[in-house]
């Protein structure tokens, strides 16, 4: 399975929701046929990693009863792991201990809270960021630095994990987890404080509000979730560009095309990819 290290190119993680009520796609693969093969569709598209997640977090989620999240993701985790490298998206240690099981070996955690399955189980976590639980995490956050804050939080989180035998140990900024449109834009100018920890980074910053705001209609109307593809490659770019190694996406060709791009040495072709002359002479 490849890693930040083995590939030219950073990593890219395709979303794979199978709820019925994520913000950009709930409901579209939320059976498990759906959602195998979309699952395929993103390994064609060329992710690297396939994060499989049965509760959305968008702010004011419910929670889901561990019993209907297994049902939702375990049949999936397993068809799908044999191919690609499957993650999985949970908070909950019943469900990330029954996925690795089904074949998942990257845990991503948006309680960053579970580095003692990660290491029981022997696979990698992911310590994502967040301020406050989805039902009210967007009323009003506040930080006294942003970037140090979430920077210390993920520093000292990584570091125990490391400490309880985590091998690999990924930090995420959290991006619209308890953040205003300035938090996040401030979080995603400065990735190269996070990375500067020097532990790997994954951003996730896919069709997410603050993008549907800044990209909003003159009458104020936030741009619809499937207008937010340029917001979504710019801001991947971005944090690439800064030293992310991973970033986690529903648009997962058109990021990979991206993520090539950001990976390729200044002032000429790689000897490793496909030069830059093409028959059409662009
Ligand atoms: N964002 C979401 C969910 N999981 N995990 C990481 N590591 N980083 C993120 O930024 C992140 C995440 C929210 O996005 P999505 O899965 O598309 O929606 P929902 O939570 O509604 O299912």
């Amino acid at each position: 399975m490849p890693d930040a290290t083995t590939t030219e190119r950073a990593l890219v993680m395709g979303i794979l929701n199978v709820t019925p009520d994520s913000f950009s796609d709930g409901g579209r693969w939320f059976g498990t046929g759906q959602a195998v093969a979309r699952g395929l569709e993103l390994i064609a598209e060329g992710a690297d990693v396939v994060d499989v997640g049965g509760e959305s977090t968008r702010p004011g989620a419910t929670a889901v009863p561990v019993e209907e999240e297994l049902r939702r993701v375990l049949p999936v985790i397993e068809a799908l792991s044999p191919r690609v490298r499957v993650s999985v998206d949970t908070t909950k240690e019943v469900v990330a201990e029954a996925a690795v099981a089904a074949g998942a070996s990257l845990i991503n955690d948006v309680s960053a809270s579970l580095w003692p399955v990660a290491a029981r189980c022997g696979v990698g976590w992911i310590a994502m960021h967040r301020l406050g639980l989805p039902p009210t995490m967007q009323d009003d956050p506040r930080y006294d630095d942003v970037v140090a804050d979430v920077r210390d939080l993920l520093a000292e989180r990584a570091r125990r994990a490391l400490d309880a035998g985590v091998g690999e140990v990924w930090i995420d900024p959290g991006i619209g987890f308890g953040k205003t449109v300035d938090h996040n834009l401030e979080l995603l100018a400065r990735i190269d404080a996070l990375v500067a920890t020097g532990h790997p980074v994954v951003v996730g910053t896919s069709r997410k509000g603050f993008l549907g705001a800044l990209a909003a209609g003159p009458d104020g109307t936030p741009a619809p979730v499937d207008e937010r593809l340029p917001g979504s490659l710019a801001t991947a770019t971005w944090a690439l560009h800064q030293g992310a190694g991973m970033v986690r996406v529903h648009d997962v060709a058109a990021t990979v095309q991206a993520a090539l791009l950001v990976g390729r040495p200044a002032g000429g072709a790689s000897d490793a990819g496909p030069t830059l002359d093409t028959e059409d002479g662009s």
